[in-house]
Order: C-alpha cells, then structure tokens, then sequence
C-alpha cells in the first residue's frame, strides 16, 4: 500500500467529495478563544462548534489550543496544520468531517510565555477549559482548592511561570487587569456539577492567596458561566486511524472518534462577546444547574457503574457490557427508581426519553468506548457522580442499593487486582494511595473501612452515616462473593 499524503491545508482539497471540510479562509481566522486542555473531547465538541461558526463567516473565534502537559496533541496536529479527522460513528455507519477551527497549539511547560502572551491578547475573549476534575487542583468531595497541591504550592512561589490552569488563569488576568486590558470570559467545559461557580471559587480563591486585591477584581469583573457538556468521545486507537485513512485517502495521526448525538447547554453571560454558538445547535439558558445534575448523575453515574462492574465482569466496552446479563436492567431502574426522583425539575423536558436514548448510545455499536477509559480517575469523578445522589436518596430515606453497587465495584476495582487475579493498571491521581489502603485488604469490611476515611472522596458526612455503610458493604459482600457479572445479572 502507498504511503497516503498527510492531512493540511495544502492537501484539503484532495479530500473525497463526500468528507465535509472547512470551506472558508482560515487564514483569515483571528484568536478569539484560548482553550486550555486539548484533548480529544475539545476536538470532538466546543472546536466543531466554533468550526461551523467561522464556515458561517465570522472570523473572530479561532481556537488557540493549549497543552498543559504533554506534546502529543501539538506534535501530531501542528504538520497538519491543526486540521483533524472527526469521524461520526453509530450502526448506521460513519461519516466524516474536517474540522479547521483550531489555528495554533502550545504545549505549556515548553512555552510558558507565549501561553500567557496568547491570553493576555486583547482579542482572546474567552479562556475555555477542559482540564477534566483533577485539573481544577480541588478537593472533589468539597469542590474548593487543595492548597497543598503540589502544581497549587509551585504556583503559589512562583505565579509567573505557572504550571496549573488555574495558575495560568490568575497571572494572565493580574496582567491583563495592570495593562488595562479588557477581561475574558472563563469557560469550563468538563463534567462538574456547577462547573462555572467551582471554577470562580478554585480560581479567586488562589488569587487571594496571591493578592487580595486581585481576588476582589476577580470578583467584580470575570464571568463564569456554567455549561452542560455531553458527547460520548472514546480514546482513538490505530484501527481509528486506518479507518479515517481509507474514508479521507489522507493520513491523519489523530483522528477523533465520536457518537451523533452532541449537546451543550451554557449559561449566557459574556460579556466580552462570544460565538453565535446558538446558531449551531448549543442552547443558551439562564441557569445551567438543572441540565448539569441530570446529565452528570443520569450520564456519567450510570457510566461509571457500567465501567466498574464491567470491567470486573471482563467486558472490554460499554457496548459489550449492555449487552451482557442485567446490565441494561440494572442501568434502566437505577436512572428511574434512585437517580430520576433527586434531580430538579426541568419544565417540558422528556426525561423518559433522555433516558431511553442514553441507554441507545451506550449501545452504539460502533463505538469502542473502553471500560478501562472510563474508570479513570474515579476519586475525582465519584462525588458528583454517585456520592452525591446517595446523598438525596438517604435524606428522603429512599433505597439506594444499585447506586451502592455502583460504590462498591469501585471499591472493588481500585484494589487493582481482577477477579482473574490479574493486575488492574488503575489510573487515578490517588492510585498510590488507593493501593496501600488497599494492599492486604480482602473482606468487605475490610476494604470499606480502608477507604471511607478518604476526605476528599467521601467528605465528612457518609464515613459516619451506617445507612450507607450497610448498603455498600452489602454489596461489596455479593461482588466479592459471586463476581461482578453473577452480581448484577441477580440483581433486580
Ligand atoms: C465518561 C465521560 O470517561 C468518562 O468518565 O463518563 O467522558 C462521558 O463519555 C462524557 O461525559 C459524555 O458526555
């Protein structure tokens, strides 16, 4: 097989008729959004976007995407000129689209400076975030800053090299408030309940630590509407890429691989200016609130449990796990029976249909959205997924149980070793910790008690609540006893 020519600007036009590629002048694009966290689930849903809202003709909204850690993203978009692949999966079959809204990459820690320089631009006028929970450098269970956080301290010492987000975020407004620059809107865009006001509070909360002064400006000047985001994105893999190769005849070192559904609701409050992202399907509403607890308990709570007892059970994929014994039953009543009666209202909303179609998506077919991927960082993800609706369930004194077995098979995965007795690699920022709690530990007591007097996953209520210590360690109990895939294909 020949070498295939490499996706840029120079070879878009050799794209099959049928891919969809940006048909405007890119050139022309100025940077209106820096967006810190470029990873697969910005490519996949805020730059396609902000794509369609340069096609349609305004061209103040390029994305300068920034790296906060590693290289790879700039490395592999940068030869191809920032364009990527984003192929649109389901079992009715793929199309693919070209996406040509990012205009430049930097990878922080090489370039410090011109990261700062890119925010301090009078043009940037919002700074968009998708750095995922352990990113906004909090305690999840109380969602303020950890100020003995190692990137938190370092920044704290050193504010004009930074090295979190939200360090980046204090220094680049302090230099924008001493140059009489106008300030710029603050975006969070990952999974958190009341992503913007977390982000206010971890943000102005490390200003005061740096200048009071600063912290009341932020205050009185910064936005930070909070959003609802939603597009299910699974980590690309080489048959990915061979596959976007044979539909574009280009080569594309990474493509993103996505679902059709994509939403995105966000609070409108820019003062700066923003897209005319309503134009293209996002929803601007005044209070994001509601959409967010919905999507995050019904979404991401009923994804974790599938991904923890899936794994356990040796399921490789969301898709394989649906379609094992009880799994979608399970799913199905825990969003009726113990996550639907703790959510707000939300007037002429289908959640009935929002659920069904939730279920659908876990099913597509065509995504291989790996249990392994999900299950990451579960510390940090825990609280607002799971932790939270027990929360409720236990105030109105209804039954949690599946909820708790959701608990428990986390309980049981971060132990790290399979029901196979094979290692589990647990990725986690806690992992070290997870493990020593863990190491030795092999009733369900046991276990339980090793890890409920994690603060900062637990908080300071539930160690102490024997309603919620019966029921997960009910269920840690069966898990251990009968295995993950006996577990749930018994549970009703
Ligand atoms: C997933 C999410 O990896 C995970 O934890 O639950 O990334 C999920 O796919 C997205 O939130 C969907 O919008």
């Amino acid at each position: 097989m020949t070498e295939q020519a490499r996706l840029s600007n120079a070879t878009l036009s050799s794209l099959p008729r049928e891919v969809t590629r940006p048909e405007y002048d890119r050139s022309r694009a100025k940077i209106g959004i820096v967006h810190l966290g470029i990873g697969a689930f910005h490519r996949a849903h805020q730059a396609v976007y902000t794509d369609s809202v340069l096609a349609g003709g305004d061209n103040d909204w390029g994305i300068l995407g920034v790296s906060l850690r590693s290289g790879d993203t700039r490395d592999a978009l940068e030869p191809q000129d920032g364009l990527y692949t984003v192929a649109t999966r389901s079992g009715n079959g793929d199309s693919f689209r070209v996406i040509g809204s990012i205009n430049r990459l930097l990878v922080a820690p090489e370039n410090t400076e011109a990261v700062l320089d890119a925010m301090v631009d009078a043009a940037a006028k919002i700074v968009s975030l998708t750095v995922t929970e352990k990113g906004y450098c909090y305690s999840p269970a109380s969602a303020s800053l950890d100020e003995s956080h190692p990137d938190i301290v370092h920044d704290l010492a050193n504010p004009t090299a930074p090295k979190s987000a939200i360090g980046f975020i204090v220094e680049a407004l302090s230099r924008r408030r001493a140059n009489g620059t106008e300030p710029f809107t603050l975006l969070s865009c990952d999974n958190l309940p009341a992503n913007g006001r977390t982000l206010q509070r971890v943000v102005t909360r490390f200003a005061e630590l740096r200048d009071p002064s600063l912290a009341d400006y932020i205050r009185e000047n910064i936005a930070f509407p909070s959003t609802m985001v939603d597009r299910i994105v699974p980590a690309t893999t080489d048959a990915d890429r061979a596959l976007t190769v044979a539909a574009t005849k280009l080569t594309d070192t990474w493509p993103i691989m996505t679902e059709p559904f994509s939403q995105w609701v966000v609070e409108d409050h820019f003062p700066a200016g923003r897209p005319a992202w309503e134009k293209f399907g996002v929803t601007f509403v005044d209070d994001v609130d509601a959409f967010e607890l919905m999507k995050l308990r019904l979404l991401n709570g009923s994804h974790s449990t599938l991904a923890y007892l899936g794994y356990l059970a040796g399921h490789e994929t969301v898709s394989d796990v649906m379609k094992a014994p009880g799994f979608n039953d399970l799913i199905e009543a825990m969003m009726d029976e113990e996550i639907s009666p703790t959510l707000p209202p939300l007037p002429g909303f289908d959640l009935a249909a929002y659920k069904t179609e939730l279920r659908e998506r876990f099913r597509n077919p065509a995504l291989r959205h790996r249990t392994w991927q999900i299950a990451m960082d579960g510390s940090q993800k825990l609280p607002q997924r799971l932790l939270n609706t027990i929360r409720k369930c236990i105030e109105s004194g209804s039954s949690f149980d599946r909820l708790a077995l959701g608990v428990a098979a986390w309980m049981r995965y971060v132990t790290g070793v399979s029901e196979t007795g094979a290692a589990i690699d647990v990725r986690d920022p806690l992992a070290a910790e997870l493990k020593s709690r863990t190491a030795k530990k092999n009733s369900a007591d046991e276990i339980f008690n090793a890890l409920i007097s994690m603060e900062q996953v637990f908080g300071d209520d539930l160690p102490a609540n024997n309603v919620f210590r019966r029921s997960v360690e009910a269920q840690l109990e069966k898990i251990l006893k009968h295995g993950a895939a006996e577990t749930v294909a018994k549970t009703t």
